[in-house]
């Protein structure tokens, strides 16, 4: 690769690195839903977007939009996005990538003429966080998120439609939200945040399918007692239920081939070390590419749950939190998609995604696909992720072979 390319791809690993630096927490990179340091991302990317010659917006769901013009009126539209909001501790790359290398795809354009114009899209909220449901910046903008879903509250009680007024957005102006009608397809750059290519030794993936995905809290309601005087058989130990709970969840995990199952949350209460915890409340997430398997999993680990208390008095609460079924990518922009890393000269495999990403909500509404990149390591949600100058100039680079294919390629025409 000449040295500019190798200089585009520096710049957009700065730029994400530069995003990283707006954090809630200093020394970290967490990002939540509408938290003040989103207010600096989306004034840094509305400088980079303007520069590149789009106009920006932001909806009002905290989406932030740059739209590049083909110069053709009524010309379809291509949307490129990925999200802007992290998990706790985060690394600089997740979600981020995919909009920085959107903006960089229409600075690669500046004297091209496309027969399509080019909406990048920062999704405001994709991990759920802060109010425990994911996905409400896609949601938004294909027009399912529902008026219930505003009320959900965060830790401080402050529900979804609060935290959009005190950003200074309109929940009332969310059907505005809405994709244009003119959307005709959607393109996703992520990294894979896994360690498959990284084991094939290739820079970029196309992403076939997403595995589905069901995300609960599990409340273990016991009763909190005296750790010197109570007697072992007197006890309703909820720490004791949960315990026994979260192994055997790793132990059906590891049993059932393509199953991960993960319990990444833990607040034990009154949370002191001679008091019997009174109350346990956990988070189970399940993945599989198969829903029937995983619905399956669902059934056996909560009954798991229910025998765990039961024997010990303990009570059991259960609250969905994500019920997301296994999405397929369009085949034939997937096909597109793989033709143009060839032509890029990159060896690409399929592969199904083991996160979730916005391309399963945009997928019904538009067809979608994904590119992913190799993820050094194989690691992710953790300060060490990273991603390589050489993957960030592949995936541009098959990105100008992707827009010259579907130049001439019948999706585009889905809305004339
Ligand atoms: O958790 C996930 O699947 C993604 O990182 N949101
Ligand atoms: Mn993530
Ligand atoms: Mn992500």
């Amino acid at each position: 690769m000449t040295g500019t390319k190798r200089d585009g791809a520096t710049r957009i690993i700065a730029r994400c690195r530069e995003i990283a630096t707006h954090t809630e927490v200093p020394g970290e990179i967490t990002r939540r839903f509408l938290t003040p340091p989103m207010h600096a991302v989306h004034s840094l990317l509305r400088q980079w977007m303007e520069a590149a010659g789009m106009t920006v917006q932001v909806d009002a769901i905290g989406n932030l939009r740059g739209l590049w013009l083909s110069g053709i009126p009524n010309a379809p539209r291509l949307i490129i996005g990925s999200h802007l909001d992290t998990v706790p501790n985060a690394g600089a790359f997740d979600g981020i990538l995919g909009v920085i290398l959107g903006v960089a795809v229409v600075e690669q354009l500046q004297q091209r003429q496309l027969p399509f114009s080019i909406e990048v899209i920062g999704f405001s909220e994709e991990e759920g966080v802060r109010f425990s449901k994911a996905f409400l910046g896609s949601l938004a903008v294909v027009g399912k998120l529902d008026s219930e879903t505003l009320q959900l509250t965060d830790e401080h009680g402050i529900s979804i439609a609060e935290a959009i007024g005190n950003y200074g957005l309109d929940p009332a102006q969310l059907p505005a939200a809405l994709l244009s009608r003119d959307a005709f397809a959607y393109l996703e750059f992520h990294i894979e945040q896994g360690p498959i290519l990284e084991s094939e030794r290739a820079s970029l993936g196309i992403v076939e399918a997403l595995v589905g995905q069901t995300r609960m809290q599990l409340l273990f309601g016991g009763q909190s007692n005296h750790a010197g005087t109570t007697p072992m058989l007197l006890r309703h130990d909820a720490m004791a239920a949960a315990a026994e709970w979260i192994v055997a969840v790793e132990e059906y995990a590891n049993s059932h081939q393509g199953l991960v199952a993960t319990v990444g949350k833990l607040e034990a209460s009154p949370g002191a070390g001679n008091v019997i915890a009174g109350r346990v409340k956990t988070s189970l997430d399940i993945r599989h590419a198969d829903d029937n398997i995983r619905h399956a999993a669902v059934d056996a680990l909560t009954q798991i749950a229910k025998t765990a208390a039961t024997k010990r008095g303990v009570t059991l609460t259960l609250r969905t939190e994500m019920e997301q079924s296994a999405v397929p990518l369009d085949l034939h922009l997937t096909a597109l998609l793989q033709t143009a890393a060839t032509k890029a000269g990159f060896h690409s495999n399929r592969m199904t995604s083991g996160a979730g990403h916005d391309a399963m909500i945009l997928a019904p509404t538009i067809p979608s696909t994904m590119l992913f990149l190799r993820s050094p390591g194989g690691l992710s949600h953790h300060p060490n992720e990273a991603v390589l100058p050489q993957d960030v100039e592949a995936a541009l680079v098959t990105a100008m072979e992707f827009l010259a294919l579907l130049s001439n390629d019948k999706t585009k025409d889905r809305h004339a």
